[in-house]
């Protein structure tokens, strides 16, 4: 397992992390690692996997296209998620002794794409509890603010809310039967919270928080933005299937047991551990 990260970041890079649930890791990955994964968008689009959501038939211009669970399929992802070393990033920002991959999502959103990513957490979409569970969002093209690169409500992560799933696609149902709390209108009222954007180059990393508030303005530039965001499971995450969560992992693909840690080395492989 690599341990480039381990001792790389600062103190405070971690607290940076702790304190706002997010935190920007310039250069974080080589550019021909990146470069890989932007080959392999062009593949999913042509040939999509099985779990994707795509906007391309909505009367609103552009597309967002999404991708997930390529890690086993993909050698690509699989050389990401287990030869880069973004396991040990996610440890080291999380301060966990072990990470579990949960899944990898490939998200493309093409120029002139006018839909918004939505305001939305992570926690509530996932079949987990636990504070140690983050995403390592690595950007593939360069991307400014305009150009549909992240935004957060700095701090949000630390609300000790929790709000309900919508779908990405504006379709009517991710699910009809969920758990939470509407999302604030938080477009519409920016200036009343702490909202922080991140410019990114090729192979910089943004690392969030599962509970963080976050989203993505449509893509108003000429160029396509493609991420690939890795979800980690750090020390203290039980498995915690629940109405309106991922529908693609269940209680019937995983040994894991509701309450508990999932040690299921098939479904959740550790990506990153200290010993
Ligand atoms: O890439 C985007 O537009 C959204 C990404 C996101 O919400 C995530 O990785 O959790």
């Amino acid at each position: 397992m690599i341990d480039r990260w381990h001792g790389a970041l600062s103190d405070e890079q971690i607290r940076t992390f702790a304190d706002d649930g997010v935190l920007h890791v310039p250069g974080a990955f080589d550019v021909d690692v990146v470069a890989e994964i932007a080959v392999l968008a062009d593949r999913q689009l042509a040939e999509p996997g099985p779990w994707v959501t795509d906007t391309a038939n909505d009367p609103e211009p552009g597309r967002l296209f999404t991708s997930r669970y390529l890690w086993r399929d993909e050698p690509v992802v699989h050389r990401f998620a287990f030869r880069t070393g973004v396991a040990g990033l996610a440890a080291a920002c999380m301060g966990s002794s072990s990470v579990r991959l949960y899944f990898d999502h490939l998200l493309v959103k093409e120029p002139g794409t006018a839909s918004p990513t939505p305001w939305h957490q992570d926690i509530p979409y996932w079949p987990f509890l636990g504070r140690s569970i983050c995403s390592v969002w690595v950007a593939c093209s360069a991307a400014t603010v305009e150009e549909s690169s992240l935004e957060f409500v700095r701090g949000s992560h630390r609300w000790d809310r929790y709000f309900a799933p919508e779908s990405f696609d504006g379709s009517a149902g991710w699910t009809d039967d969920f758990i939470g709390e509407p999302m604030p209108d938080i477009e519409g009222a920016r200036d009343d919270y702490d909202i922080v954007g991140f410019d990114v180059e090729r192979g910089d990393a943004i690392v969030f928080s599962a509970w963080i508030v976050h989203g993505s303005p449509g893509n108003a530039g000429t160029e396509r933005r493609v991420a690939l965001s890795t979800r980690w499971l750090g020390d203290d995450v039980v498995w915690h299937p629940h109405p309106g969560c991922d529908p693609t992992v269940t209680d019937d693909d995983t040994t894991a047991v509701p309450g508990e840690y999932p040690a299921d080395d098939h479904r959740f492989p550790v990506g990153w551990s200290a010993t």
